[in-house]
């Protein structure tokens, strides 16, 4: 703790921006609870961290929501954020240093700042383009990405909804200047696209050759005026982009963006990779601003062999599942369940199956049967290891291999289910432990060596233990309180928010004499499973 440096760098990550068309679903809190896992780890290495996330509210389709519903499109944002979209984030514990809405005048005069720049640069020229159009993506599609009904109506391929075809005179980004810079680019930072299938599609598409970009709007008025021509709105995906920037000071609080920008981590859903990997950097190339260190897609949610979507509503909200599982399950389960970057699927049955046999009974019940023997053999007073052995050393040698491979796993390579698995083959390895050493059976021996080993197997769990609340934190913050409650850690270490996974690697922390009590049950039996 305290290591973080004045003026250091901030690992900075970002969520994608989303449109409050509608409310949050379960794609969307999937990859918000990533961002919130990742920014947690990296608080926990003593890291100066910031986190992002918001709202994007302008264009045709936030427009088009708020007539049908009879508001103004200010009106109808204002009342989701307030109402939907921040309060879910709080429900589900994301601890985001900030929350940037695309109307706020904090991003808005940037916005116009930064187009106008990149007029004057002469990267923008007006020209007319016509194409096919899907308002749920807000982006031109290229003939040759669409998909066909029975009737050979074309479709978007995401939303398999008809497109529109959009004849505009507009302004251009020339984007197709940055193909060779950005090949270039990808080349020399393998790391840049995540996973590597993503890195691919990235690469194939600009190496087909990249189209100038419409950056404006005039059939609607729904965005940023143009500064210098206000018939035009600037494009949706341009404005939204750019809240990475405006949201850390960009032209208005230099040493913040400085301290801050570019993020480390875009957390994105494959389905907007494109504009984060090609046309994003194009145009900080463009203004001659640093680019991020890494896009990272995420594989989709998905229902009924489809992209879960707002349209395609499941029925199913975080809510729903939070109310039944708890907070904490909720932002394990997914990230447990499914490999970062690939498709998964979510049903009752499987995250039932998974609470019950790795939360409840490995993590949960672990921790109750330690605090439970410490009571009862030794008055709650933790004891001495003073008799420590080969098992108590292949212990302590998993705890290191554990934190070291979840270390590599969440903190670097976003690997969120290896990271956890790592963790929780140390819980098992843990209960393999006490199944051998049969504390219950040693009790029995009253002699000085055996209370001496019985001592040795309650301190070498629980402080196992003590690890493993601090490990697990960034996941499940609140189940972590508890235990650390339990295992009285807080008077003698401080607070579990100030741990790090220095010290959670560092064995022997727990004081011999720490108050541990039998706390409150982390993972409560559940009730008869909703059905969907
Ligand atoms: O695209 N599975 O906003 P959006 C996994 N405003 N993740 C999912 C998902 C699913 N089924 N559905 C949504 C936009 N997501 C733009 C972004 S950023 C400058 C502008 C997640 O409301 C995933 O992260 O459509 C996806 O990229 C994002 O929500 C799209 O949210």
């Amino acid at each position: 703790t305290g290591s973080e440096k004045q003026g250091a760098k901030a690992f900075y990550v970002t969520t994608p921006i989303y449109y409050v068309n509608d409310a949050p679903h379960l794609g969307h809190a999937y990859t918000t609870v990533a961002g919130d896992v990742l920014t947690r780890w990296h608080r926990q290495r003593g890291e100066k961290v910031w986190y992002l996330t918001g709202t994007d509210e302008h264009g045709q389709k936030i427009m088009r929501t708020a007539d049908a519903n009879g508001v103004t499109p200010q009106e109808w944002c204002d009342k989701l954020v307030e109402e939907a979209w921040k309060p879910l984030w709080e429900h589900l514990d994301i601890a985001n240093d900030d929350f940037i809405r695309t109307t706020e005048k904090r991003h808005t005069d940037r916005v116009q700042e930064f187009v106008q720049d990149l007029y004057d640069k002469g990267e923008i020229y007006k020209g007319g383009y016509e194409g096919p159009y899907c308002v749920g993506c807000e982006e031109y599609k290229l003939p040759g990405d669409l998909i066909e009904d029975e009737q050979g109506t074309k479709l978007c391929p995401v939303h398999k909804k008809p497109v529109e075809i959009l004849k505009e005179e507009n302004y251009f980004f020339k984007l197709s200047e940055y193909g060779p810079k950005l090949l270039e680019f990808y080349e020399a930072n393998p790391d840049f696209i995540q996973p590597e299938s993503a890195r691919n599609e990235v690469l194939n598409f600009v190496k087909q050759g990249l189209q100038d970009l419409s950056i404006s709007r005039s059939t609607f008025d729904w965005g940023i005026p143009i500064p210098w021509d206000d018939k035009h709105v600037i494009y949706v995906w341009v404005d939204a982009l750019l809240n990475y920037a405006t949201a850390v000071g960009y032209g208005s609080n230099q040493e913040k963006f400085d301290e801050t920008f570019p993020a480390n981590v875009h957390l994105v859903g494959k389905d907007i990779l494109r504009f984060h990997a090609v046309i994003w950097p194009a145009m900080l190339m463009a203004q001659g601003l640093p680019v991020p260190g890494k896009v990272a897609a995420n594989g989709w949610l998905m229902v009924g062999g489809e992209k879960m979507s707002k349209s395609n509503l499941t029925g199913i909200k975080p809510q729903d599942l939070t109310s039944h599982f708890g907070v904490d399950a909720y932002r394990w389960y997914f990230l447990r369940a499914i490999a970062f970057g690939s498709d998964g699927s979510f049903s009752w049955e499987d995250f039932t199956a998974r609470y019950t046999s790795e939360l409840a009974n490995d993590y949960g019940n672990l921790a109750s049967r330690v605090a439970a023997m410490v009571g009862k053999y030794f008055g709650g007073a933790l004891p001495e290891a003073t008799a420590a052995g080969d098992a108590e050393q292949a212990v302590r040698d998993g705890l290191a291999k554990a934190v070291a491979e979840a270390d590599r796993k969440i903190g670097e390579e976003l690997d969120f289910q290896g990271g956890i698995l790592a963790i929780f083959d140390f819980v098992k390895q843990v209960n393999g432990y006490i199944t051998e050493q049969e504390p219950w059976k040693v009790a029995k021996d009253d002699s000085d060596e055996g209370r001496a080993r019985l001592a040795t197997i309650l301190y070498t769990a629980a402080e196992s233990l003590r690890a493993v609340a601090v490990l697990l934190n960034p996941i499940m913050p609140d189940t972590s309180q508890k235990l650390w409650d339990s295992l009285g850690a807080e008077s003698v270490l401080g607070a579990l928010a100030e741990q790090t996974v220095d010290s959670a690697a560092t064995w022997g922390l727990l004081p011999t004499g720490a108050t541990v009590t039998k706390g409150a049950v982390l993972f409560p039996r559940l009730e008869e499973p909703k059905k969907d």
